[in-house]
């Protein structure tokens, strides 16, 4: 990479140039349509407005909070041609999970779809007086849709390092406190220049469309870095159900789906797989596809599902499988530019068949912001997942299970811990303690075994309000779909809470 790299050029300003500027960028199913050339004058208008109205100078973070639409990807390109440093967050966070995250990256402005602006109000008010609170897509004076509309649409981007900081994206940890990985400029180009043009291989025609938030480097990888960089439309998509899916890539003619088994798995149940049948690629990642769930998608509608594992840490996805080479049961092998290893508990590579951590190293990395957990991602030179792996004597790498303790529920990260002490502020909970349940559609759920206060009755109703409770304190994600009332928790001697004594019991 040249020494100065300002990654928003290579995903609006070349396309614009090059392929041309009236293609469409990005649509959305309520018949919003941005052209590159709509795209690239709202992210300079949005620089204009960070630079000339708000002071912004490079360096400086700005966070995002907003779901998936057009104003979401001009904020984010806007601040990296400011110079900026985007920080993602998903809009369903709330004030308690976005505070902490504000807090570790001090943002200067916040950018916020205003329908999500009340946490981020209250962040502010409560934790960074400093940061300056900017609505988009209403209507009142402040808003940068109304800024932005008095600006030229001139600017001559930052010429930033090739290794500045771009993006600040949080991964919740198995504790809950959350790590915030940081990405150059160069790492952005690096996912498209390894899975984007080695697996994915995108063309210009195509129409993308993929249900993780902007705020997950997996959407993001997916509507904006691939997508813009191949000259493609992104289809933006802010909520759907399974159902409404399958309906939005039929009506809209979408090429390409990338999404977490989950919505394969339900669209399957429902009887919709026809919905699908002109895509001509389609991506699973966030957690493990099953077996059978890609074999019925290849059987009924002739897709072969590109199966993928990634980490926010990576940035995107480094093991996948695509095309012919595909082994039934296997994620895949490490993506071109990649190599992986399974590792010991000595940090040594073990050999075929046998499982241990998966071990990865690639043109991008860990890197945490200000963060003591970097020494148990970052080992001996490999960047240790938390996923336990295995592979086969010709490379294909198998997975196996998570090494810690967090929850993947429809490709959402979950942190354990985290939805105990949440629960744990229900004023009838003595204590609780969260453990995953395999489940067949959501590979698996959060399943919670509550000890109640005296008096306090174990019913359906109090399963309810407590799982009202979490939703209301945590993104409604990771409430426990699964409330179990118990006398006592099992510990060891030592007073240690056993959870895996309760996966025994879930597993059953
Ligand atoms: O596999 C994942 O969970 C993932 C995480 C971050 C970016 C991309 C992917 C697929």
């Amino acid at each position: 990479y040249p020494d100065r790299l300002n990654a928003a050029a290579d995903l609006v300003d070349v396309p614009a140039e090059t392929l041309g500027a009236d293609r469409p960028a990005l649509r959305t199913p309520q018949g919003e349509t941005w052209t590159y050339g709509e795209l690239r004058t709202r992210a300079n208008q949005v620089a204009q407005v960070l630079t000339e109205d708000l002071g912004l100078v490079p360096g400086q973070r700005v966070l995002l909070r907003s779901p998936n639409n057009p104003w979401t990807v001009a904020a984010w390109l806007g601040v990296l041609k400011a110079g900026g440093v985007v920080v993602t967050t998903m809009a369903a966070l709330r004030a308690r999970e976005l505070g902490p995250i504000a807090e570790r990256t001090q943002p200067c402005v916040a950018l916020v779809d205003h329908r999500f602006a009340d946490d981020a109000n209250a962040v502010r008010d409560t934790v960074l007086p400093s940061m300056t609170v900017i609505t988009y897509g209403g209507d009142a004076p402040g808003d940068l849709t109304v800024r932005a509309a008095a600006k030229s649409g001139e600017f001559t981007n930052v010429a930033t390092a090739a290794d500045d900081v771009a993006l600040l994206a949080p991964t919740s940890g198995s504790t809950g406190i959350p790590k915030l990985t940081m990405h150059f400029h160069r790492d952005i180009l690096s996912i498209d220049n390894t899975f984007g043009r080695h697996t994915l291989k995108l063309a210009p025609d195509d129409v993308v469309a993929c249900t993780a938030p902007l705020a997950f480097t997996f959407g993001l990888g997916m509507l904006v870095v691939f997508t813009l960089r191949a000259g493609a439309c992104a289809l933006l998509i802010e909520q759907a159900t399974p159902a409404k899916l399958a309906e939005i890539v039929a009506s809209e003619k979408v090429t390409v789906l990338a999404t977490a088994p989950t919505a394969y798995k339900a669209i399957l149940r429902d009887g919709l797989e026809g919905k699908l049948a002109g895509l001509h690629k389609a991506v699973s990642a966030g957690e493990h596809i099953p077996q059978g769930t890609w074999e019925r998608l290849r059987d009924s509608i002739g897709l072969k599902v590109i199966d993928g594992i990634g980490a926010t840490e990576m940035l995107h996805i480094f093991i996948a499988a695509a095309g012919d080479d595909i082994r039934p049961g296997a994620t895949g092998k490490p993506v071109p530019g990649f190599r992986a290893a399974i590792l010991g508990p000595d940090g040594s590579e073990l050999g075929p068949g046998e499982p241990g951590r998966l071990g990865v190293i690639g043109p991008v990395g860990c890197r945490y912001l200000d963060d003591e957990r970097q020494r148990n991602y970052v080992s001996g030179g490999w960047n240790v997942t938390g996923d336990v792996f295995c592979k086969d004597a010709d490379g294909y790498f198998y997975y196996q299970a998570r090494s810690d303790n967090m929850i993947v529920s429809s490709g959402y990260n979950i942190g354990g811990p985290e939805v105990e002490a949440a629960i744990d502020t229900h004023p009838d909970v003595l204590e609780s303690a969260v453990v995953a349940r395999p489940d067949t559609e959501r590979g698996s759920v959060v399943c919670a075994f509550v000890v109640l206060r005296e008096g306090a009755a174990a019913d359906a109703a109090k399963a309810k309000e407590i799982q009202d409770h979490v939703k209301n304190v945590l993104a409604p994600y990771k409430y426990p779909r699964d409330v179990r009332f118990t006398a006592t928790l099992p510990r060891n001697a030592s007073g240690k809470l056993q959870h895996f004594a309760l996966r025994e019991i879930v597993e059953k």
